[in-house]
C-alpha cells in the first residue's frame, strides 16, 4: 500500500511530505493507521545529526496512537479495530530483561529496531524499491506504520487520539520516573530540572503522589506559570540565584529526596545529585546528553548515601503500563490537555520543530 509520511533524507534538512510504498505485516507484526503524534525533542536531536546513531533516510516519529488496520500470521493479542499506542520501548514477557522484572528495557528487538529496520533485518518502507528506514521501532511521522505486536499497547476506545498520543513517550517518561524509577512517597521533596515536556510531567506525578515541596528549575522564566499550575511550590532561576545547589539545600533543610534531570546537561546533572540530601537523596537523570558528554562528581557524594540512577521511559513495562496511564488521563489523575499547545497537520510539521527549538511549545501535536 501506499501511505503519506514525513521523510528525513539527511541530517540537518527540513522533512519532506512524500508518499511512500509500505509492506503489509509479516508474522508477528501489526498495520497500524497513525491518527495523530507528538513531536519530541529526541526526534529534533536525530534529524540534527547530533545523534551518532541516526540513520538516513528515515521516517522519524515515536509518540504516537492510532488504530490497527491488519495484523500478519501469529499475531494473537490484537485485532482489527484495536486502539493502540507504539512502544520505541517494547515489552515481550519473554526475554532475559522481561523476565528479570527488574528493569523495562526488553532487548528481544533491540539490535534490529538500532539499525532502522524490523526484527527480520528489513524494512517495510520504500520509495522507488530503495529502502527508507524505520525509527525507534516506531515511525509515527507515517499515516500508516508496520510495528511488530510486542511494540503495541492496546488501549481503551474513548481515550482521544490527539491527547494519548503524548502518553507515547513524554507524559510516561516523566510520570514514570516519579512511579516507576523513584517511587517518591508522600511528603518527600522533590526537585526538577528542567520544565519542559518532560519535567511538567514529572511536576504532575510528584503533586499527585503528595509530595511536599515541588522545586522547579528553569533558565526560562516563562516556565514558571505552567509548572505552578501543574504543582511546582517553588521555582528557580539559575540566572537569578548564586548557588543553585544552596539554594535547594537551604530550600529543604539538607537537600531533595528525589531530584530529576529533565534537560540534558552534564552541569545540571551535577547539581541535581549534589543537592540532594546527605545519606539517603536520589538523582534520577532522564535528560540525554549530547555525544560524548560525560558526568563528574566527587566520589565522596556518592559514599555519603546520595544514589545516581538514570530512567528510560520512565521506567515503564510498555503493554502492561501504558493502558493504566491512559485510563489515569481519562479518570482526570492527569493533565495532559494544558501540555499540548499546537496542533499542525502534516505538511506544517517543520513548523513544529521550530516551535520547539524556540521554546515556544511545550508539545505540538500532528494530526493526520
Ligand atoms: P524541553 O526542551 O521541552 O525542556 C527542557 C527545559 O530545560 C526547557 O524548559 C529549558 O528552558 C530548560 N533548560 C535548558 N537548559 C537549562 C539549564 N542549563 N538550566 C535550567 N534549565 C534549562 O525538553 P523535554 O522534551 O522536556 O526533554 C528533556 C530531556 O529528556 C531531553 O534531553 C530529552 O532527550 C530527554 N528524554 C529522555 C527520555 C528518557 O526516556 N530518558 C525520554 C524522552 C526525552
Ligand atoms: O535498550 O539499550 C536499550 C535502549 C533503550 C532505549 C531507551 C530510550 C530512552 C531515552 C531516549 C529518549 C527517547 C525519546
Ligand atoms: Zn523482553
Amino acid at each position: 500500500m501506499k501511505t503519506k509520511a514525513a521523510i528525513a533524507w539527511k541530517a540537518g534538512q527540513p522533512l519532506t511530505i512524500e508518499e511512500v510504498d509500505l509492506e503489509g505485516p509479516r508474522a508477528g507484526e501489526v498495520l497500524v493507521e497513525i491518527k495523530a503524534t507528538g513531536i519530541c525533542h529526541t526526534d529534533y536531536y536525530t534529524l540534527s545529526g547530533a545523534d551518532p546513531e541516526g540513520i538516513f533516510p528515515s521516517i522519524l516519529g515515536h509518540e504516537g496512537a492510532g488504530v490497527v488496520v491488519d495484523v500478519g500470521p501469529g499475531v494473537t493479542s490484537l485485532r482489527k479495530d484495536d486502539h493502540v499506542i507504539p512502544l520505541y520501548t517494547p515489552e515481550c514477557r519473554q526475554c532475559k530483561f522481561c523476565l528479570s522484572q527488574k528493569t523495562n528495557l526488553c532487548q528481544s528487538i533491540r539490535s534490529t529496531q538500532g539499525r532502522g529496520l524490523m526484527p527480520d533485518a528489513t524494512s517495510r518502507f520504500s520509495i522507488d524499491g530503495k529502502p527508507i528506514y524505520h525509527y525507534m521501532g516506531t515511525s509515527t511521522f507515517s499515516n500508516y506504520i508496520v510495528v511488530p505486536e510486542i511494540a503495541l499497547a492496546k488501549v481503551r476506545s474513548d481515550a482521544p487520539f490527539d491527547k494519548i498520543c503524548y502518553i507515547g513517550c513524554g507524559v510516561t517518561t516523566g510520570v514514570g520516573a516519579v512511579l516507576f524509577t523513584a517511587k517518591v512517597e508522600a511528603g518527600a521533596n522533590v526537585v526538577v530540572f528542567g520544565l519542559g515536556g518532560i519535567g511538567l510531567n514529572v511536576i504532575q506525578a510528584a503533586r499527585m503522589v503528595g509530595a511536599d515541596k515541588i522545586i522547579g528549575v528553569d533558565l526560562n522564566p516563562e516556565r514558571e506559570a505552567m509548572a505552578r499550575k501543574f504543582g511546582m511550590t517553588h521555582f528557580i532561576n539559575p540566572s537569578k540565584v548564586e548557588n543553585v545547589v544552596d539554594t535547594i539545600i537551604g530550600l529543604t533543610d539538607g537537600g531533595s529526596d528525589y531530584s530529576f534531570e529533565c534537560i540534558g546537561n552534564v552541569t545540571t546533572m551535577r547539581q541535581s545529585l549534589e543537592s540532594s540530601h546527605k545519606g539517603w537523596g536520589q538523582s534520577i537523570i532522564i535528560g540525554v546528553a549530547a555525544a560524548g558528554q560525560e558526568i563528574s562528581t566527587r566520589p565522596f557524594q556518592l559514599v555519603t548515601g546520595r544514589v545516581w540512577k538514570g530512567s528510560a521511559f520512565g521506567g515503564a513495562r510498555g503493554r502492561t503500563d501504558v493502558p493504566k496511564i491512559v485510563d489515569w488521563y481519562m479518570e482526570g489523575k492527569l493533565n495532559i490537555d494544558d501540555l499540548i499547545t499546537h496542533r499542525l497537520p502534516l505538511e506544517r510539521i517543520n513548523e513544529g520543530f521550530d516551535l520547539m527549538k524556540s521554546g515556544e511549545s511545550i508539545r505540538s501535536v500532528v494530526l493526520y
